[in-house]
């Protein structure tokens, strides 16, 4: 069987060394590799190459790789972003308008469509209070599409774009469209969870922080009230649903931009947990204004029908199977080592 030439870019994050590693178990795949950083150790092995550097600036290299799928993962998250907004936009945007440029391009000149998938994100919301927010509840994709961060700018208009390349570039009719062209499918994932690494520059990082810290016995000051309230998913889920995505036929896929969801939990709720889980955990609330403000224009939970339907998304771990089969036994094997 031929190998499949996939690129990863941002493959030193969080999801992209997780995503590497899902896809050098599962087989089939040549893995190139992108990213600001040098390649740790975990991955170095399973890349096949690594282009290290600004993604703007290296975009020339990619158009000698004949790619069939790429995992464009590199961002700058929504904490970072508002404090380097123009350098949050040139990574978020002008980087993913770069790739999409190439993918498009090679998808029509060698009449093969190269899949693109793009990890948005929650920050695509923008509840305007937070009893708008308690009211709704699990929201859909077309809803309270109002940003009020860079980085959620950023990620919806990155979708927009993705839609645009992969349904209407070159204004062609709908049967006259070449059948090679560029598919753009995305996945809005809530705030994620890895045993292994810990997030950085985002706003979510409360949960994992607050759970890496009580388990290594640290005080933690958790920067969002106790009642805030957004969905969360374990890192294993967020790759099961990239492997998943990547594999559906496109006829089966209806839309372009897919919430999952797995589990809503509120910072309290974290705390709780950590304390059951880490008996004398020094966990304190201390909301920082700004980062709260992000937090609370997110909502509580997602909509997630239409991954359901579309590609008979589940997840694995919901809040008790997060924290009792994946959380829980990681961590102690790590910190207790
Ligand atoms: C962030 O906090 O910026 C990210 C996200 C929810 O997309 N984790």
């Amino acid at each position: 069987m031929t190998e499949k030439v996939v690129l990863v870019t941002g493959a030193c994050g969080e999801i992209g060394q997780a995503l590497v590693q899902g896809l050098a178990k599962q087989g089939g795949y040549r893995i190139v590799t992108a990213d600001l950083s040098p390649l740790p150790e975990n991955i170095k092995d399973v890349s096949t190459e690594h282009a290290q550097g600004d993604l703007v600036y290296k975009i020339k290299t990619f158009y000698d790789y004949d790619f069939d799928i790429i995992f464009h993962l590199a961002a700058s998250l929504s904490s970072k972003a508002e404090v380097s907004s123009e350098d949050a936009h040139r990574i978020n945007v002008e980087g993913t308008m770069q790739l999409l440029m190439l993918a498009a391009y090679r998808s029509e000149k060698y009449q093969k469509s190269v899949k693109f998938i793009f990890p948005s994100s929650i920050a695509v919301y923008g509840m305007p209070d937070l009893e708008t927010k308690k009211l709704a509840g699990c929201v859909k994709e077309e809803e309270y599409n109002l940003p009020h961060t860079m980085y959620g700018c950023n990620k919806l208009y990155c979708e927009k774009l993705g839609t645009y390349y992969s349904l209407y570039y070159g204004q062609k009719h709908l049967d006259e469209r070449p059948p090679h062209m560029l598919d753009f499918r995305s996945i809005r994932f809530p705030g994620l969870i890895s045993a292994f690494t810990l997030p950085h520059g985002g706003t979510s990082d409360y949960g994992p922080e607050m759970l890496h810290a009580a388990a290594q016995g640290n005080p933690y000051s958790c920067f969002v009230r106790e009642d805030t309230k957004i969905s969360f998913m374990a890192m294993p889920d967020a790759i099961k649903s990239l492997l998943m995505l990547v594999d559906v036929p496109r006829e089966k896929l209806h839309h372009q931009i897919y919430n999952i969801g797995a589990f809503a939990l509120t910072a309290g709720e974290f705390r709780d947990r950590a304390s059951r889980a880490f008996p004398g955990a020094q966990i304190t609330f201390a909301p920082n204004p700004r980062r709260q403000g992000i937090v609370d224009s997110w909502p509580e939970d997602v909509d997630d029908s239409l991954a359901r339907a579309d590609w008979g998304w589940q997840p694995d771990y919901d809040a008790d199977a997060f924290f009792d089969e994946y959380f829980l036994p990681e961590i102690k094997k790590r910190y207790q080592r």
